[in-house]
């Protein structure tokens, strides 16, 4: 084999996972999951954004198990737990985007219905460019982590 040739088929080969990648350009949510919460109150809903496509932004989301979902950031001042509205938040390659405990989140208020542990229910995300994604929200505890509902304050205004 000579050196050309080795070098045409190496080439080959690492264009390989870029090839892959373009077949599925888009947005991916995975690990979608939410805290058991009752019916008519407000529950909250974690999930992971990975962009393969080119850059966007998240710009709605929507849940029928709810009367509103809302994309909020939870942030600490001076001490103290608060949370805000997220009017976009941006989703790039190479660099995941979680929605954790914490910090950025899907506030569900007005829920439909009981969130039981075990149960599935389906969010939709819609993005300034990309097709809308629909993922399954599994409600589930966390062990021994924050208290249901730790980061949300009835009453507080984003
Ligand atoms: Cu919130």
């Amino acid at each position: 084999m000579n050196v050309m040739l080795r070098c045409v088929l190496r080439g080959l080969l690492l264009g390989v996972p870029a090839l892959a990648l373009a077949q599925q350009d888009g947005i991916r949510v995975e690990d979608a999951w939410s805290r058991p919460a009752r019916q008519g109150g407000t529950g909250v809903v974690y999930l992971t954004i990975t962009d393969t496509g080119a850059p966007d932004r998240l710009t709605s989301v929507a849940a029928p198990v709810a009367a509103k979902a809302e994309l909020h950031e939870s942030f600490t001042e001076q001490g103290v737990a608060k949370m805000r509205g997220v009017a976009a938040l941006p989703v790039a390659p190479g660099k995941s985007v979680t929605l954790a405990p914490g910090g950025y989140h899907i506030m569900l208020t007005g829920l439909r219905q009981e969130l039981k542990e075990g149960d599935s229910f389906p969010v939709t995300l819609s993005f300034e460019h990309s097709a809308q994604v629909t993922a399954a929200v599994t409600v589930r505890r966390t062990s021994g982590g924050m208290p249901m509902g730790g980061m949300h304050m009835p009453g507080k205004t984003p």
